[in-house]
């Protein structure tokens, strides 16, 4: 077993799942093909995460989840660029974006299941931490954050609006997988937790409820904006106007430019 066989297997389920394709808007696809990152369930940063300054001691180790696991695959599903590109104009989510969020969800769910029967079937154990029954959300913290596990397994850092910033940028979702199988573990191509993010200050001025700030996010006031636009779009849900029409949707943006152009 190695990451080029997860790989293939990821990328089968991505060209052929109908979750993916979106019939009410003109069969939209949801998501571009995924970028996968390995981390050892050993690393010692998921320790660090149950610290009450990063996640919080209800953060569960892969050990708690799987006894015996050996690695950890996290992967970014990047939205395409019709979701994207809906999404860029100010205020309102755009119809594309709430699908994706919702619809895009149970795409990500499914690809997470389809994963865990698939090292199964492998004979290996294996979990997917969000789609567990012991999976939680306390005072909007999780006991297993994608986005710190993304950074452990080397997809990218964190930023100013709190997303993760990788390689093919921050306007996507995460999932993850834990196994018992031991993979070789993703070089951290970054030292620090928000490296890939400029601070150019391009999804301050995105923000509608202006929950983002020189010094970070405010996740009340972003949740409280979620909630009013669950009012008005039910059942559907989401914004992201700070992970899109800015210079980190797509791609880590270039330090060099910082003050040349904030908009992409
Ligand atoms: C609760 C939640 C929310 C809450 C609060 C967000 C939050 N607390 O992070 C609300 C409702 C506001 C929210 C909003 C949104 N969410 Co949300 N949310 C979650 C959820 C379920 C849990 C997040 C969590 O546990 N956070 C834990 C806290 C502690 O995180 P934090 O405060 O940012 O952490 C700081 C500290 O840890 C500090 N730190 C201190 N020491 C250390 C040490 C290390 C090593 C590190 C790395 C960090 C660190 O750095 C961090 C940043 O300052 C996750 C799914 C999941 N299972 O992870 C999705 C998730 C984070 N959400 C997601 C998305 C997309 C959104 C929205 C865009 C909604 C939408 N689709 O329109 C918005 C805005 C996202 C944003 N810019 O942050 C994605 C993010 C994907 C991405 N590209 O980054 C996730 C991962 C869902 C998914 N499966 O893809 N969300
Ligand atoms: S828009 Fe600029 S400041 Fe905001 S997260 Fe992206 S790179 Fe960082
Ligand atoms: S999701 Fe919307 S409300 Fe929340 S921080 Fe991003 S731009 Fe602001």
């Amino acid at each position: 077993m190695d990451i080029i066989n997860i790989e293939e297997a990821i990328n089968e389920f991505w060209s052929d799942n109908p979750l993916n394709i979106v019939k009410d808007l003109n069969s939209l696809q949801i998501f571009d093909k995924p970028l996968i990152g390995v981390a050892s369930a050993y690393d010692p940063l998921f320790e660090q995460l149950k610290e009450e300054t990063a996640v919080g001691p209800h953060h569960m180790s892969p050990q708690e989840w799987l006894p015996g696991s050996q690695s950890v695959i996290s992967y970014f599903l990047p939205f395409t660029e019709e979701v994207r590109t809906a999404n860029r104009r100010m205020g309102q989510p755009a119809r594309e974006w709430l699908y994706g969020r919702i619809e895009g969800q149970q795409y990500n769910n499914a690809l997470c299941q389809f994963l865990v029967r698939w090292f199964t079937a492998a004979g290996y154990e294996a979990v997917g931490p969000s789609v567990d029954k012991r999976f939680q959300v306390t005072n909007k913290r999780s006991n297993w954050s994608e986005r710190h596990v993304a950074f452990i397994a080397g997809l990218g850092t964190l930023s100013l609006s709190c997303s993760i910033i990788t390689k093919r940028g921050s306007a996507g979702r995460l999932g993850s997988v834990i196994v018992n199988t031991l993979l070789e573990s993703t070089p951290r191509y970054y030292t620090e937790k928000d490296e890939n993010c400029t601070k150019c200050g391009a999804c301050i001025l995105r923000c509608p409820p202006l929950a983002i700030n020189e010094n970070g996010k405010n996740h009340a006031v972003c949740s409280d904006y979620l909630d009013r636009v669950l009012a008005r779009f039910s059942p559907r849900y989401g914004c992201g106007k700070c992970q899109t029409g800015v210079p980190c949707e797509t791609k880590i943006p270039d330090k060099a430019r910082i003050g040349k152009s904030t908009a992409i």
